[in-house]
C-alpha cells in the first residue's frame, strides 16, 4: 500500500527542478518610424539585442536568476514579492525566484525613468499543456528617452508617447514575432501574460475570444472575469486563460486609438495577432 501510495504523491511533490539564466542590462538603440530611440532593455547576450530576453519557468522550478549590469551607473531592480537588489556598474547580483502559486515576477528599476526607458519585464510561469506568451507593453517618446539616456531628469507631466509597442515592437512587425504573435488550435489552453511596462493605462481589447481573467497583482476584483477587454494599469502584470472556441485570425489591440498609431498614422503600434487553427 505504501508503495502504491507512493507511486502516485511522488510525481506530485517532485520534479523541482533549479535553474540558471543569466540576464544582461545593455544599451541600445530602437528605430520607430526612421526615428532612434534610445532604450535600457534586459537581452540574454551581452550586446544588445532589439529582442527582450523573456524567461519561462515551470511552477515547479527554483530559479537562480544573475543580473549583469552594462550600463554606467548603479540600477536598483525590484523583484515584485520578494526584494530589491542593486546592481553597480559592471558588476553581477543573484536573486532565487520560485513560480509558486502560479504567479508570473513581475520586475522593474525603482527609478520612474529608468523603467520607462525599459528596465522592466516579468519571469513568466508556465504549465503543461498550456503555451505562455508574454505582451509587455510599452509608450516612448523618443526625445524623453534621449533626456533619461543622457543622464538628465525629465518631467512626465507633459507626456505625449508617439511609439506604442508589444516586447519592443511595434505593428506590422509584431504579425510575425513569436512572442507577440499567438498561435494555438480550437479547443487549447494558451496563457497570455500582459505586462504594462508604460506610464499609461492600456486597455487590451480581444477580437473573436473572451479571455478569462486568472491573476493580476494589482486589480484581484478583476480575477475570474471572462471579458473581451480590460484595462492594464503601470505595472501591472495581468494573466489571462484563453481556450479559443472557433478558428480564424483576429487582432488584438489597445483601445486607447491612439496606441495603435505609429508617428500618428494609423495602423501601428499595439496590435497582436491571434492565429488560430482548426
Ligand atoms: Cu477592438
Amino acid at each position: 500500500m505504501k508503495w502504491f501510495l507512493a507511486f502516485f504523491i511522488f510525481p506530485l511533490l517532485g520534479f523541482s527542478t533549479q535553474i540558471s539564466q543569466t540576464i544582461y542590462l545593455n544599451q541600445g538603440t530602437l528605430v520607430f518610424d526612421n526615428q532612434p530611440c534610445p532604450v535600457y532593455q534586459f537581452n540574454f547576450s551581452t550586446t544588445f539585442d532589439t529582442a527582450e530576453a523573456i524567461i519561462k519557468i515551470n511552477t515547479r522550478d527554483t530559479l537562480n536568476l544573475i543580473v549583469k549590469n552594462n550600463l554606467a551607473e548603479a540600477h536598483t531592480i525590484a523583484f515584485e514579492n520578494y526584494r530589491e537588489i542593486t546592481i553597480a556598474p559592471s558588476s553581477e547580483e543573484i536573486i532565487t525566484l520560485f513560480a509558486n502559486q502560479k504567479k508570473s515576477i513581475a520586475f522593474y528599476d525603482i527609478e520612474k525613468k529608468f523603467r520607462y526607458v525599459g528596465i522592466s519585464s516579468a519571469i513568466i510561469f508556465e504549465t503543461p499543456n498550456c503555451a505562455a506568451f508574454l505582451w509587455s507593453l510599452r509608450e516612448f517618446d523618443n526625445l524623453l528617452n534621449q533626456e533619461v539616456l543622457k543622464g538628465n531628469n525629465v518631467d512626465f507631466s507633459n507626456y505625449i508617447p508617439n511609439v506604442f509597442t508589444i516586447n519592443s515592437i511595434t505593428h506590422e512587425a509584431l504579425m510575425s514575432n513569436s512572442m507577440a504573435e499567438v498561435k494555438g488550435q480550437v479547443g487549447d489552453s494558451i496563457r497570455i501574460h500582459i505586462l504594462n511596462s508604460g506610464l499609461m493605462i492600456h486597455a487590451m481589447h480581444f477580437h473573436g475570444y473572451h479571455v478569462i481573467i486568472e491573476s493580476s497583482n494589482k486589480q484581484n476584483e478583476m480575477i475570474g472575469w471572462e471579458k473581451d477587454s480590460f484595462p492594464v494599469d503601470p505595472k501591472e502584470l495581468v494573466t489571462v486563460v484563453l481556450i479559443p472556441h472557433q478558428p480564424g485570425m483576429y487582432p488584438v489591440h489597445d483601445h486607447n486609438l491612439k496606441a495603435v498609431t505609429i508617428g500618428g498614422n494609423y495602423p501601428g503600434g499595439m496590435i497582436a495577432m491571434l492565429k488560430i487553427a482548426p
